[in-house]
């Protein structure tokens, strides 16, 4: 008869409460200290906590980075609130080998996840179950615009990488701000 092994690695790794625990797995913190030039606001940005949590990147990595053929995943928790007008958010990348695509979904809270490529830029609203591409080519990065932690889960190339040169302020297009209490999505008026 066929002999099935329960594979040590699998069994090792948990998805917890939306947190990912276990083989293979690791756990990045983004503070406000790593969030230099990101925000229109640099001044009130540098005058905030520099401990203060803005995001965390949970990711299972089962095979190495690089690798062709393979998938990472991951989810990224991403803490409410605003520097001036502007909501977290995380950097935005776009992805070293530039034709990989990703997929996103919303797991709790509520956000918009932001797009641009070389033609247009584009905005996909996030709540739980919402299902998102982010076709290749593509600069992408999450905002919470909620009150609460904002848990977006990820899947992606290994051999993708990350491109963070888009990262600057200037750089993404479209901003998301708050007007008046509401979520806004306006064109960035430093970019270009
Ligand atoms: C990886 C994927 C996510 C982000 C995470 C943090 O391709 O898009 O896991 O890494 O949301 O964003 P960033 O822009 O700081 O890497
Ligand atoms: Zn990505």
């Amino acid at each position: 008869m066929l002999q099935v092994d329960l594979a040590p690695h699998a069994a090792a790794t948990r998805f917890v409460e939306s947190r990912l625990e276990g083989g293979a797995t690791h756990a990045t913190d983004r503070r406000v200290a790593d969030m230099k030039d990101v925000f229109q606001d640099e001044t009130l940005r540098s005058g905030m906590d520099p401990d203060r949590l803005m995001y965390q990147v949970f990711a299972h990595e089962a095979v190495n980075q690089g690798t062709p053929g393979g998938l990472f995943f991951g989810v990224t928790h991403l803490s409410p609130g605003t520097v001036g007008n502007e909501y977290f958010m995380t950097k935005g990348h776009t992805h070293a080998r530039p034709e990989c695509a990703e997929y996103y979904w919303g797991i709790e809270g509520t956000g918009f996840l932001v797009l641009f490529n070389a033609t247009r830029a584009w905005v996909e609203e996030i709540a739980p179950g919402s299902l998102h591409y982010v076709p290749g080519r593509t600069a992408h990065r999450i905002v919470n615009t909620g009150d609460v932690v904002l848990k977006v889960g990820a899947c992606w190339p290994s051999d993708a990488g990350h491109d963070y040169s888009v990262i600057k302020s200037t750089a993404f297009t479209v901003i998301i701000r708050n007007t008046d209490g509401r979520a806004q999505c306006v064109p960035n008026p430093a970019f270009g």
